[in-house]
């Protein structure tokens, strides 16, 4: 399928989502492209702070950046579109050599309304926000506001018409996010007249599909759970409006994140921002906004199994996984390797700037050059393998695995093989693993033949063994070769053998990456 995919590669093909098998890739320039990126500061996206910007994106070896486009500044009069901006950010980011994520930061920033314009933001009346239980307001606009839909939807098909003319040609934007972390804080729903309607209203055919539910109203047919779930679908129906005329204008692959909830202890809805694609109405969203692409979550969780529940709960036969924020500290630097083990498109931490701002606690203290050393270590690894390990992905022959904080240790399973991981041992010998002191280690294999395996990774040791049930199998290492890839090609370096390779295959701080090949004797 990956020479399939690279045969039909066109260098002018837009942007897009496939879908194979419940397997996912992002194409860019017609072939599989891995998204190594990087997310600006809120406020970063104005002409001025670039020059503090792309240091930071340089050193990081990212391929991609996202950057904010906000409401307010596109439309500060309405109707009045100021695309000034953009133009310089693209010009920029092609002379970095780098592609952009546009983030349409409009109705939805965090649940506000704070990247509205003005014009929008001040007038509660023909913008309405949504009103609570006990009938006050609060400061996040009405899913059910329909000029505010219309308004939002407007600017935005006025954004992508100037984005095509610009870039129609060049693809220097991938993807578009529309909206940013949508629902309410403080309710579970919009308790306004539309909210109470449509609590009374049919699920869509689309809704009962996705759950596997019989016909009835919200009520009926989703009881305590029904206001969540409704207003869940307003937003994303709205969302899915946008998104469509946008690409009605011009078609990129379109996307909305999600403020997580905790994945195991989740606490009421309102208490995380409810009607957003949490991973509870993931069914309801896809469902409702099928002009989306994909929902995608953003993980500030810095611990390991809530960040790896994470990205297996959004990666789904209907939604292809891609890590669209993530803390920028280093303990979150090794889930790239879990995330591209869930077939992850991609793989963006926050902040990565140098206009001094931090949002520790969920990221680093200090946005530094030793901030960015980790990340920019993973990214100069795997940017030349990007393609060739998202043409493997839709495949499903690529696994990855992150250390995690207490276990030591770990089991991949390629199939016919299997590999032990081992985290924090001696490099000679079998002493048992104790875990790194900086939780940096992580593994990427991928499946390039019948017997033959890419193995890379960091701060880790790799034994390969038959896979069960093979156990009495005799096997051995019959060739381990380091190389390094350019433009898709290998260039052989050395072969490893003896000490290199009778105590597992052991990953440092050094970007190293072997082809390994298994015979059976
Ligand atoms: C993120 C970022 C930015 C475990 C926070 C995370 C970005 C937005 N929001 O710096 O504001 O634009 O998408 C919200 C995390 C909530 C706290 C979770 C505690």
């Amino acid at each position: 399928f990956a020479a399939a995919l690279s045969c039909a590669a066109r260098a002018t093909e837009a942007p897009r989502i496939v879908d194979r098998d419940g397997r996912h890739a992002l194409m860019v320039d017609g072939k599989p492209f891995l998204v190594l990126g990087a997310q600006v500061n809120n406020s970063s996206g104005w002409p001025q702070m670039l020059p503090q910007v792309w240091p930071a994106i340089d050193a990081l070896h990212a391929n991609t950046v996202q950057v904010p486009i906000s409401w307010g500044q596109i439309e500060a009069k309405q109707g009045q579109f100021d695309f000034s901006f953009l133009d310089t950010l693209l010009t920029q980011a092609r002379e970095h050599n780098v592609r952009v994520v546009l983030l349409w930061f409009a109705t939805w920033k965090n649940n506000g309304p704070s990247y509205a314009p003005a014009w929008v933001k001040l007038d509660n009346r023909r913008y309405p926000r949504v009103v609570k239980k006990d009938g006050s307001t609060l400061n996040s606009l009405s899913p059910f506001g329909s000029a505010t839909l219309e308004a939002d939807r407007s600017a935005f098909v006025a954004l992508m018409t100037h984005l095509r003319k610009i870039d129609g040609d060049r693809h220097t934007v991938i993807m578009v996010q529309v909206e940013n972390e949508s629902g309410s804080y403080g309710t579970d729903r919009d308790y306004s007249a539309a909210g109470d309607q449509l609590l009374q209203s049919p699920v869509p055919a689309a809704v009962l599909q996705k759950t596997g539910k019989a016909a009835g109203s919200w009520s009926q047919v989703f009881g305590k759970d029904a206001a969540e779930y409704s207003f869940a679908w307003a937003v994303a129906h709205y969302i899915g409006e946008v998104a469509a005329a946008g690409k009605a204008v011009y078609d990129l692959p379109m996307y909305a994140n999600a403020a997580l909830r905790d994945p195991f202890h989740p606490g009421p809805p309102g208490s995380y921002s409810s009607g957003g694609p949490t991973d509870n109405v993931l069914g309801i969203w896809r469902a409702a906004a099928p002009s989306l692409d994909f929902v995608a979550p953003d993980i500030y969780l810095r611990e390991y199994p809530k960040y790896t529940a994470v990205l297996g709960r959004y990666r789904r036969d209907d939604n292809a996984l891609f890590v669209a924020e993530t803390g920028n500290d280093t303990a979150y630097a090794r889930y790239v390797f879990a995330a591209l083990g869930q077939q992850s498109i991609g793989f963006s931490p926050f902040g990565m700037d140098y206009t001094r701002y931090s949002n520790w606690p969920l990221g680093a203290k200090t946005i530094d050059a030793d901030t960015i050393k980790p990340f920019a270590a993973n990214y100069e690894l795997l940017a030349p393998l990007g393609s060739l390990i998202a043409g493997l992905s839709v495949e499903g022959k690529v696994w990855g695995a992150s250390e995690p904080d207490s276990i030591h240790e770990q089991t991949l399973d390629l199939g016919d093989w299997r590999v032990h991981i081992g985290y924090g041992q001696p490099q000679f010998g079998m002493d048992p693993p104790k875990g790194n002191e900086q939780k940096l280690g992580g593994v990427l294999i991928a499946q390039l033949g019948k017997n033959e395996y890419l193995v890379t990774g960091y701060h880790a040791r790799v034994d390969f063994m038959p896979a069960k049930g093979r156990d009495g199998v005799r096997f051995l290492l019959e060739r381990v070769e380091e190389g390094r890839y350019e433009n898709g090609q290998w260039h052989f370096i050395r072969e490893w053998n003896g000490d290199q390779t009778d105590y597992g295959l052991n990953f440092t701080s050094q970007p190293q990456v072997l082809r390994v090949t298994l015979a059976t004797y």
